[in-house]
């Protein structure tokens, strides 16, 4: 029987060839996605490392992962809107930056919610963030695939405690405090009692340094990765914020992986959210020592003025009613 290989025939012969050969052997080099991830996070940021010690080498089979620190790949605040027009595959992503598309987020920046790591972690494994993430997959073209534990932010100001002593709100009356640009970030400085400037982040140093502002709010960690105790006096440990990240990523490149790469890059996205939080709270429990030998003072203000300050602005807010409603009773209840 003389069988007439059509060319179709012929393509579809190679291909299917193709596909075989393509199951059997590693990707070459250029078979491998690109995963770039923009950060405003230094590359010695515990996150930032996580990513590169942890996430990189659990994907390098299919995947070249390739961080842009310092915000050098895309500036603070806009690597949300790169990866939904396609222009970047990843990004530590915050609540803050999120509730400039989805005014809802705010409930995960609000101040004296999130209690430590721990609840982070619950509250985002919870039922309750299935329609958040829904909502930033499906509007946004971002899949939210972990938390990241950033730390306990606290005011840290260029002012000596002998010339500021910061026990409650009243005393920050005035203070150019430095926070992050979105409107939940600015709508907490002025919960807090300051004055709020945006500025990125990584003009911070500069800023503190030639008094354009006088002082910002980071978990201490930061305030070491950044020498933010070079250009600061004190820290009034407020922890008004324990603070997050979302590992973000490319909806449209996550469809484009196959179930096993998908489950590859979940489980890396963990590994790596679990490795940093780790590192974060050993730093974090054990800094405040180095940064006090560095000249800044570091005490408790009186939390419970701050706490019931802050949470009394929240009350009525335009933040507070975007909510969905039963939310906040939900994540108190994942509370200790
Ligand atoms: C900051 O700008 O103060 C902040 O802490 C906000 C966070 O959401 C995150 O962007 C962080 O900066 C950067 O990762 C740098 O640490």
């Amino acid at each position: 029987m003389i069988t007439t290989i059509t060319r179709r025939t012929a393509i579809a012969s190679l291909m299917a060839l193709g596909v075989a050969a393509s199951a059997a052997a590693p990707l070459a080099a250029q078979d491998k996605i690109t995963l770039r991830l923009a950060t405003a996070g230094s590359e010695t940021d515990q996150r930032s490392v996580a990513m590169a010690e942890v996430f990189a080498p659990m994907v390098a089979g299919f995947a070249d992962y390739q961080p842009g620190y310092n915000g050098t790949l895309f500036a603070q605040g806009t690597e949300l809107e790169a990866i939904s027009r396609g222009n970047l595959e990843m990004s530590i992503a915050s609540a803050q930056e999120l509730a400039q598309f989805f005014p809802e987020f705010s409930i995960f920046a609000t101040g004296y919610v999130h209690q430590d790591a721990a609840h982070q972690v619950r509250v985002f494994n919870d039922p309750l963030m299935d329609p958040f993430k829904a909502k930033v997959e499906d509007e946004l073209g971002v899949k939210l695939l972990s938390v990241m534990y950033l730390g306990r932010r606290h005011v840290n100001l260029r002012q000596s405690r002998d010339e500021l002593d910061v026990q409650t709100p009243a005393d920050l009356a005035g203070v150019n405090l430095r926070m992050p640009g979105t409107d939940a970030w600015q709508f907490l400085g002025s919960a807090l009692g300051a004055s709020p400037t945006p500025m990125a982040f990584t003009e911070v140093y500069t800023a503190l340094s030639t008094g354009a502002v006088d002082g910002q709010d980071n978990p201490l960690p930061t305030v070491v990765d950044a020498k933010f105790y070079e250009v600061t006096k004190q820290i009034a440990l407020t922890s008004h914020l324990v603070d997050l990240n979302y590992i973000a990523f490319s909806k449209e490149v996550w469809e484009g992986l196959t179930s096993d790469q998908q489950l590859t890059v979940q489980r890396a996205a963990d590994a790596a959210a679990a490795y940093g939080r780790l590192k974060q709270l050993q730093k974090e429990n054990s800094l405040a020592d180095f940064i006090r030998g560095e000249g800044v003072e570091i005490y408790e203000p009186d939390l419970k003025a701050f706490r019931e300050h802050v949470q009394a602005q929240y009350v009525g807010s335009e933040f507070a009613a975007t909510w969905p409603e039963g939310v906040l009773e939900k994540i108190n209840a994942l509370g200790n």
